[in-house]
């Protein structure tokens, strides 16, 4: 570690430690309950008395579309952006947030896949590829793709956060929506290759402390990574939920770091140097760097704290026609980049008294785990939160108590509680509770 690394870990830890809980949680068991109230057939739904078109005509042929499209009523479940989140402006270098209201389950689809680019999304000629290995290393190598996949490979459910996700919403709610506020983040299966296995083979010499990551696209984005987390769990993958990664995401290759910081995945890799210090790049002196209430800077900072946010109720999928006494679920993702998420929480009162959820679905080590808390309807207004807990024993913090340590000119590593307010006519805000007189 580093001397920047060194001095910081205190502030580091300390942070962790502020957030950690010591209560013990019981498992609740499953609440099976009558959602709906009983349906009333209309006489007059033509939808279910008549023969409906696709009914009585020939559909598509077959192979019309090779590889699938979604249906065209879905047109609307896409990716957006905005010319605030580029630079002036120039969509090159901007970012697009993924429609996390409209995504089931854990897994993010491919189109859907989140994307944050510096340089415009580069096209890659697989036959052209070249990965290089160098450095502190016994036996310097230039892979080709074929070369790189005959290594053994593992496929993981991992999530990708960018450590700005939300960062607007340091200086109050910005964004009246689930996408804009949180959407910098997608969840896959991906497939690849260890570094490990490979660095078994080439020899790492005992010097080796960092590794350099260098991209092939215009922005040629370079980070450092610490060579402990390169053995321990780091990645080259070249599959995305079972097919090769899409140029957004880095195609034919990107790193992959479980758990850390989106931005130092590297797409379109190109090369890794070994070497015995950091290369203090862009990325992580004038980016990427978290500064403190105290104007002290974190350094080298790398994993994802805990985190947590309902999908379900949101500001663009509010509740529809519900019935005073109706049982409504309340659904949401939770994450960390330091384990596996233990326990979730849920309030209706902005934060007073919280009820465990229930954890549905896998639950894995960095990955997003979807809950859901059942609510019985009672045409109040409500204020909704989430709070996560991981098995490092981390807290999600309150916008207070991560206030309290970052001030409100933080931009990255934001996990604080986000709240949705529910109003009477079932409308969804994005409100932010303050437990104390915390600035601004
Ligand atoms: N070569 C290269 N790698 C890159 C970037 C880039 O612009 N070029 N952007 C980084 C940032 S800031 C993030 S958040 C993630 C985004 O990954 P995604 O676009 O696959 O979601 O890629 C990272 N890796
Ligand atoms: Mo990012």
């Amino acid at each position: 570690m580093s001397k920047i690394s060194e001095n910081n870990l205190e502030t580091t830890n300390s942070r962790r430690d502020f957030f950690k809980k010591t209560a013990v949680y019981s498992v609740s068991a499953i609440t099976a309950a009558a959602v709906l109230a009983p349906a009333k057939l209309l006489a007059d739904d033509e939808n279910i008395i008549h023969h409906v078109k696709w009914g009585t005509t020939l559909g598509d042929e077959l192979n019309k579309y090779p590889y699938g499209i979604p249906s065209k009523y879905e047109h609307n479940v896409v990716r957006r952006t905005s010319s605030l989140m580029s630079s002036a402006g120039d969509m090159h270098a901007a970012v697009s947030m993924s429609p996390l209201h409209e995504l089931e389950g854990i897994i993010t689809p491919n189109g859907l896949h989140f994307t944050r680019t510096h340089n415009g999304v580069a096209h890659i000629d697989p036959n052209k590829f070249r990965l290089m290995i160098h450095g502190l290393v016994d036996k310097p190598i230039v892979l080709t793709l074929d070369e790189l996949k005959q290594y053994p490979s593992e496929s993981r459910i991992l999530f990708l956060e960018c450590p700005a996700n939300g960062a607007a919403e340091w200086k109050g709610p910005q964004f009246n929506s689930l996408q804009f506020v949180k959407g910098m983040m997608s969840n896959s299966e991906w497939t690849g290759v260890r570094l490990s296995v490979i660095l078994d083979d080439l020899g790492i010499k005992p010097t080796a402390k960092w590794m350099l990551a260098e991209g092939s696209d215009g922005s040629e984005m370079s980070r450092t990574i610490p060579v402990e987390k390169v053995l321990d769990d780091a990645m080259i993958v070249w599959a995305q939920n079972g097919e090769a990664l899409r140029p957004e995401q880095g195609y034919p290759v990107r790193l992959m770091l479980p758990g850390w910081e989106a931005n130092l995945c590297i797409k379109w890799l190109k090369r890794l140097e070994f070497g015995a210090e950091p290369w203090y790049c862009k990325e992580e002196t004038s980016k990427y760097t978290v500064l403190t209430k105290s104007g002290k800077a974190i350094q080298h900072f790398y994993p994802l704290e805990t985190n947590s946010i309902i999908t379900s109720p949101c500001p663009e999928k509010p509740w529809k026609n519900l019935k005073v006494g109706q049982m409504i679920e309340i659904e949401g993702l939770a994450w960390s980049g330091h384990g596996t998420i233990t326990n979730v929480d849920v309030s209706i009162d902005g934060g007073q008294n919280y009820k465990e959820a229930q954890l549905k679905g896998l639950v894995l080590p960095k990955s997003w785990t979807r809950f859901s808390y059942m609510h019985k309807y009672d045409g109040k207004p409500l204020l909704l939160q989430s709070r996560s807990v991981d098995d490092s024993g981390n807290v999600q913090p309150t916008v207070t108590q991560e206030k309290g340590i970052i001030g409100v000119e933080g931009v990255y590593h934001r996990n604080s509680i986000v709240t949705w307010e529910v109003r009477a006519d079932n409308s969804v805000h994005n409100v932010q509770v303050r437990t104390d007189n915390c600035p601004s």
